[in-house]
């Protein structure tokens, strides 16, 4: 009954993500493109509202969720579109005229999801900060005084709380080039249990955040762009304490997620990646999309959304001078006209694109 509210209200505007500089084969899909195997473990939740369970492993293809719906204290319905943020995550199975749409699936307590990509996602040199795929849950943090979040809020003026910074569900990813027994290779930091598990840190922001110019009251731009790696670089830890706001511009244009470097298994590329719950936690990881990474040369060498002299560091170390190249192994990003040297040419796109300290770099700086 209620879908009938929640339709009326138009699903925002999509605004294409800014064509780039990309590498995929024309008609190949930047995320994964098929379900291999999907074996529900234990019981899954359901929807509150539908009542429908997360079983439908086909909402893992496509793109992550950019918006959801808001969430009403019952008998109320949804009937509004709210961005996906880092205290708001894909929660639904929301009915339409044909059938429902499901925007994440649920594993289950032994369970597993494999997903197959329609081409080999690479460990490409060029993919920033060495994140060559991303996954992406519906992992979440806390605001702070145990507030939920509502979309009138003010995102400046509201913080996360430090003493929960993720609410995180782990799946073990593992990844193959055949799906074959045997080839998997898993995802593993001995170090943190959190660490390279699906369903955990980053959660997925939907939407750049832009402080509002008036006449606009709206924080929520364009969508995130799911093929680009949350900053590697951040702990969760490091979000305890701020504000919604600032929270939200550290992601700058990424979605988050979690990313994976295919480097920490040894492999130049894969097709399949599967995701398990471990029977060593007592939750069910949820997931949402999986994406290649897009290979692009940015000056945002550090991967931290700003261009700064923290990038020109990186630059000048790679250095070469006019057809010296080809660079140096690490280096390949600093090639950023990709004519094989990282010379005068490159550093001009470097100067271009500067945009100081802890100030979210625009990619049109590169030229048409
Ligand atoms: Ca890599
Ligand atoms: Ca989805
Ligand atoms: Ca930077
Ligand atoms: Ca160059």
């Amino acid at each position: 009954m209620w879908h009938v509210a929640l339709i009326s209200a138009a699903l925002p505007v999509q605004v294409a993500v800014v064509g780039l500089a990309g590498t995929l084969p024309a008609g190949t899909s930047e995320f994964a493109a098929e379900v291999v195997e999907y074996v529900q473990g234990g019981p899954i939740p359901a929807d509150a509202w539908t009542g429908i369970p997360f079983n439908n492993p086909a909402a893992a293809l496509g793109p992550p969720t950019v918006d959801t719906t808001d969430d009403p204290a019952p008998p109320a319905i949804p009937a509004d579109w709210w961005p996906v943020n880092p205290v708001y995550q894909p929660f639904r199975v929301y009915e339409t005229e044909s059938e429902p749409v499901f925007e994440i699936v649920s594993i289950g307590q032994g369970g597993r999801l494999v997903l197959k990509f329609d081409h080999p996602v690479l460990n490409d040199p060029r993919n920033p900060c060495g994140v060559d795929f991303i996954v992406f849950g519906n992992a979440n943090m806390r605001l702070c005084g145990g507030a939920y979040w509502n979309n009138g809020m003010d995102p400046s003026a509201v913080c996360i709380d430090s003493r929960y910074a993720v609410r995180a569900e782990p799946g073990v990813v593992s990844v193959s080039q055949t799906g074959e027994p045997g080839t998997w290779r898993t995802f593993n930091d001995p170090n943190d249990a959190l660490a390279l598990k699906a369903d955990s840190w980053a959660p997925t922001l939907g939407r750049v955040l832009r402080v509002p110019i008036p006449p606009s009251t709206n924080w929520w731009a364009e969508p995130t762009d799911p093929t680009l790696p949350f900053t590697p670089n951040l702990p969760m830890a490091a979000f305890g304490g701020l504000s919604m706001a600032d929270a939200c511009r550290l992601y700058g244009h990424s979605a988050g997620g979690t990313g994976f470097d295919l480097s920490r298994v040894g492999l130049d590329w894969m097709q399949y990646v599967r995701i398990e719950q471990s029977g060593n936690w007592d939750v069910t990881p949820e997931i949402d999309a999986v994406s290649d990474v897009r290979a692009f040369a940015f000056p945002d060498f550090d991967c931290d959304t700003d261009v700064d002299s923290a990038d020109f560091e990186v630059f000048e170390a790679c250095a070469t001078g006019p057809a010296m190249g080809p660079p140096a192994s690490g280096c390949e990003r600093a090639d950023l006209d990709d004519d094989g040297d990282v010379d005068a040419v490159d550093f001009g796109i470097y100067q271009r694109c500067i945009s100081g300290p802890g100030r979210l770099a625009e990619f049109d700086c590169l030229g048409a």
